[in-house]
């Protein structure tokens, strides 16, 4: 069953078909199996294999677009059943974000809801956020820490406008700066001055924790 249930979902990506990769989200809430696994190794294998397929050109943009759809509406409903029984003791306070320039979103969904379930307050800024939002918003709600995603090269150096902006603004010493996505690294963090990477969701929680100890 559970394997079935992977399958599924891994299918319904690597075939475009939005209606059955729904149908499947749903199915995983109604038999309790694990949302995270059905995103991580469910959907969110297919959507590798799609991003292959699009490197290789094999597949163009319309393909790509209707294949993160099947990934987006499946994730809407099975959010929910990450964060329920999220206790209100907040961890702490993280604004996240993917960086300007950059529209991919579903990877950073994940992450924010994860830091949710696990008891941390978090806003979401969503995708192309301008580096001043970023800034207003630490500063705003007083963030702890500061949550970057980029999955383009090209909107990674994003990331240092902000951690310079940040600095600007005096909020530097205030906040701890994670990075993550794709083409992000360790040694890119490191190069940032960030004071931590986050390899996937699971990792930024324990990140997260680690930091305010
Ligand atoms: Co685009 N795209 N895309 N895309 N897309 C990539 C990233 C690409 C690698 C595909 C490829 O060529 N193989 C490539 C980037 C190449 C590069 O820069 N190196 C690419 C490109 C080129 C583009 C366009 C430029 C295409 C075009 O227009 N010609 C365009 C960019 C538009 C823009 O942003 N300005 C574009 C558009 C799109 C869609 C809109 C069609 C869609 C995004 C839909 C959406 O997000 N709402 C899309 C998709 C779906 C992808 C791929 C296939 C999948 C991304 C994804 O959602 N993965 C992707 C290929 C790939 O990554 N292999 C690709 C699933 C997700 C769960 O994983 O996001 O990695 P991920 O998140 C993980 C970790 O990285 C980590 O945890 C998450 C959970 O495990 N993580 C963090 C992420 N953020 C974190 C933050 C943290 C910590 C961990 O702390 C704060």
């Amino acid at each position: 069953m559970p394997e079935n249930i992977l399958n599924r979902l891994k299918d319904a990506v690597l075939k475009y078909d939005v209606e059955s990769a729904v149908e499947a989200a749903n199915e995983v809430i109604k038999t309790g199996f694990d949302p995270l696994e059905a995103i991580e190794q469910g959907l969110g294998d297919g959507l590798r294999i799609v991003g292959e397929k699009f490197e290789a050109g094999e597949i163009f943009l319309p393909e790509l677009m209707i294949a993160a759809q099947a990934m987006k509406q499946s994730l809407a409903i099975l959010k929910p059943a990450l964060t329920e029984g999220t206790s209100i003791k907040a961890l702490g306070r993280v604004v996240i974000g993917t960086v300007e320039g950059d529209i991919h979103d579903i990877g950073k969904t994940i992450v924010a809801a994860m830091l949710t379930a696990s008891g941390f307050e978090v806003y979401d800024l969503g995708c192309d956020t301008p580096t001043s939002k970023f800034v207003d918003t630490v500063k705003d709600v007083e963030a702890d820490i500061i949550g970057m995603s980029a999955l383009l090269t090209t909107t990674m150096p994003k990331m240092t406008e902000v951690v310079n902006a940040l600095n600007k603004a005096g909020l530097r010493d205030k906040v701890k700066v994670v990075v993550g996505g794709a083409p992000v690294s360790a040694a890119w963090a490191k190069e940032i001055k960030a004071d931590a990477y986050a390899e996937d969701a699971i990792a930024a929680v324990n990140v997260a924790k680690k930091l305010l100890q």
